[in-house]
């Protein structure tokens, strides 16, 4: 996720930065990333965009470029749906003002 279009630059930059860090401490597991309270477009390799989804699996290590318009106010979990990588750090909070 090296993107998250609609949020201001320093949070966003922080939630690329947390799943980075939190999907290193998990290698051998695919992640099943989910947001709440928005869908999103993954974009492919080529540029090409994906279906509208609220969950993106991310290989360990990898990382997926979405497209998001943040246009629905409120806090919103970004997290692992595997519950123990989500208890061991693949969480943060999207902020939507
Ligand atoms: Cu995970």
């Amino acid at each position: 996720m090296r993107q998250l279009t609609g949020t201001r630059k320093s949070p966003g930059e922080k939630i690329v930065k947390d799943i980075k860090r939190a999907t290193r401490k998990h290698y051998s597991f695919p992640h099943g990333i989910h947001l709440h309270g928005h869908h999103f477009f993954e974009v492919g390799d080529d540029d090409a965009l994906g279906d509208l989804r609220d969950t993106t699996l991310v290989e360990a290590g990898a990382r997926r470029d979405i497209i998001c318009v943040f246009d629905n106010p409120g806090k919103w979990l970004l997290h692992c749906h595997m519950l123990s990588h989500a208890v061991g750090g693949m969480r943060t909070w999207v902020t939507v003002a």
